[in-house]
């Protein structure tokens, strides 16, 4: 049975590898933080007892800034795979809190880094990197495009992306950097552009909101679909020699057009409700994002099904679907979890 860590577990795309890696047969450990509310809404429903001997899930409190914790997890679950999920990973934020974004979302993945090596495990290293690297190389953009970061979480991400580089060649480790191009899903955080959208239209749709406050709306992004990303991570992993990949799409749309289709599709529409509010703006915006996934469908087999608008239907109707359940639209039953160690 192999084993993997996944950081950054309670988050869209942990939550989702949680779940493909658990129906591959693997054993899976993942980092939480401790937090004074419960914080794993996402992967509740994979709940295990950890005191069942058939259990496959195991979580464990981390944080990306305690160096010697990740040493001593690494040590004593020595895992065949590590996934590096977890970031401050919203670029408007990265502006409020630039200091912490470079220590979580930088520095945070040479202390895995460096927890891997001390460690003197053997064991496959994957990096979430980002399109925002390219921030203002114009697309299409594949793995050959310059990096022109715009913010200080794509700067963050460019460290980690080159230090992953880095120890693959320095160490021989078998580390890579997947560069995803956007990815949703119906659990998005709330404050991403499209979550935003499709809870507003929904909370619009019955009646609890009368008007959605956006900032640029001219941005083009290749939005996909989370969990055939979460496949590409791992088919990474699985290849004979570790190389860097994008993900994408290929097809690159605007907020305005997104908005279009999620405020059509529950019968609305857009211009009635969204006004512009100036605090969503951020200090330097990357204009447009369109990869080209081609290495990832040659070598890997992977390739997108569901594009920016075949989304928004989707999460429009989960969001609407959540509001008439009144509970959480990605979850068939959920066990009352009690996670924690202590
Ligand atoms: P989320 O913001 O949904 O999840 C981030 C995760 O990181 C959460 O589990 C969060 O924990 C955890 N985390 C934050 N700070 C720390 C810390 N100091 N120590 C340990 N864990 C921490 O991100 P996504 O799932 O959307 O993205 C996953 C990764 O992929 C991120 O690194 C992101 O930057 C990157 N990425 C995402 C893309 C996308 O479109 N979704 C595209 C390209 C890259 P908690 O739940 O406690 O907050
Ligand atoms: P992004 O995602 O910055 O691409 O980073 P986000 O959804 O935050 O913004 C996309 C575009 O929409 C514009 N926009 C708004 N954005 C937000 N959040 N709120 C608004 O009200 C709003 N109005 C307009 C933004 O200016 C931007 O152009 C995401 C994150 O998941 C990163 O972690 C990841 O690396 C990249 O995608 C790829």
């Amino acid at each position: 049975m192999k084993r993997a860590l996944i950081t950054g577990i309670t988050g869209q795309d942990g939550s989702y590898l949680a779940e493909l890696l658990l129906a591959k047969g693997y054993e899976v450990h993942g980092l939480i933080r401790r937090a004074s509310t419960f914080n794993t809404q996402r992967i509740d429903h994979l709940y295990q007892d950890p005191h069942d001997e058939d259990a496959k899930l195991f979580l464990h409190y981390a944080d990306l800034g305690d160096g010697a914790r990740l040493v001593t997890l690494m040590s004593e679950i020595r895992p065949d795979e590590v996934y590096n999920l977890a970031a401050q990973s919203h670029v408007r934020v990265s502006f409020d809190e630039p200091e912490h974004t470079a220590d979580v979302t930088g520095t945070g993945t040479i202390r895995l880094l460096e927890a891997v090596r001390l460690a003197g495990i053997e064991t496959r290293y994957y990096q979430a990197s980002t399109s925002e690297l390219y921030g203002a190389t114009p697309p299409p953009q594949s793995e050959d495009t310059p990096f022109y970061p715009r913010s200080p979480y794509a700067a963050a991400k460019l460290y980690s992306y080159w230090i992953t580089k880095n120890y693959r060649e320095a160490y021989e480790m078998f580390a890579v950097n997947g560069i995803l191009f956007n990815h949703e899903s119906p659990r998005r955080g709330e404050t991403f552009v499209t979550r935003k959208i499709t809870r507003a239209v929904a909370a619009i749709k019955t009646g609890r909101q009368q008007h959605l406050y956006m900032g640029n709306i001219d941005s083009i992004r290749d939005w996909g679909y989370a969990p055939e990303y979460v496949e590409g991570m791992w088919r990474m992993l699985q290849a004979d020699e570790p190389q860097d990949y994008v993900l994408a799409t290929g097809l690159g749309i605007t907020v305005r057009e997104f908005l279009e289709i999620s405020f059509s599709h529950a019968g609305l529409n857009w211009e009635d409700h969204v006004k512009f509010d100036e605090r969503y703006l951020r200090p330097t915006e990357v204009d447009a994002l369109v990869g080209d996934p081609a290495k990832a469908e040659k070598d890997l087999g992977w390739k997108a099904t569901v594009d920016g608008r075949e989304l928004a239907k989707i999460m429009v109707d989960a969001d609407l679907e959540a509001i008439e359940h009144a509970g959480r639209p990605w979850f068939d039953r959920v066990k009352l979890a009690s996670w924690g160690t202590a």
